[in-house]
């Protein structure tokens, strides 16, 4: 398992830095976003360090795109954004490969929010 000791998001999976969990497998761990652009905003992300999506093994990406429906299951919401950045241009700040999932709650929808997803 690659690890990088001064990523931000190694130090999330590890436990070293703590976080809002709410997924984990051997692959792939999702947390709660800091600064969340919405309620429910979580990262999915793989525990193999790569900055970039061109730095990850198919094996692990294949096991993500799963647990951000889950989350977006999970959040209620029915309309909601899988986002993913590469590079500075493209916006990426954390050069730890990260998907966001992205809550888009309407205003006549609740949101039934019940963490950790199954
Ligand atoms: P970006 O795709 O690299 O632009 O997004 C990085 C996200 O990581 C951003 O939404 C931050 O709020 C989030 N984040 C976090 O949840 N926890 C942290 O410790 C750090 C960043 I640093």
């Amino acid at each position: 398992m690659s690890s990088s000791a001064a990523c931000i998001f190694c130090k999330i999976i590890k436990g070293d830095i703590p976080s809002f969990k709410v997924f984990e497998s051997d692959k792939v761990f999702a947390f709660l976003d800091i600064q969340p652009l919405s309620r429910g905003h979580a990262l999915v992300i793989p525990k193999y360090h790569g900055a970039k999506l061109t730095d990850i093994p198919d094996e692990d990406l294949l096991e993500i795109l799963p647990v951000a429906k889950k989350l977006a299951i999970a959040s209620g919401a029915t309309d909601f954004n899988i986002l993913q950045n590469n590079g500075r241009i493209a916006h990426q700040v954390v050069d730890h490969v990260h998907f966001h999932m992205i809550p888009k709650p309407n205003e006549h929808e609740g949101m039934g929010i019940s963490w950790p997803a199954k």
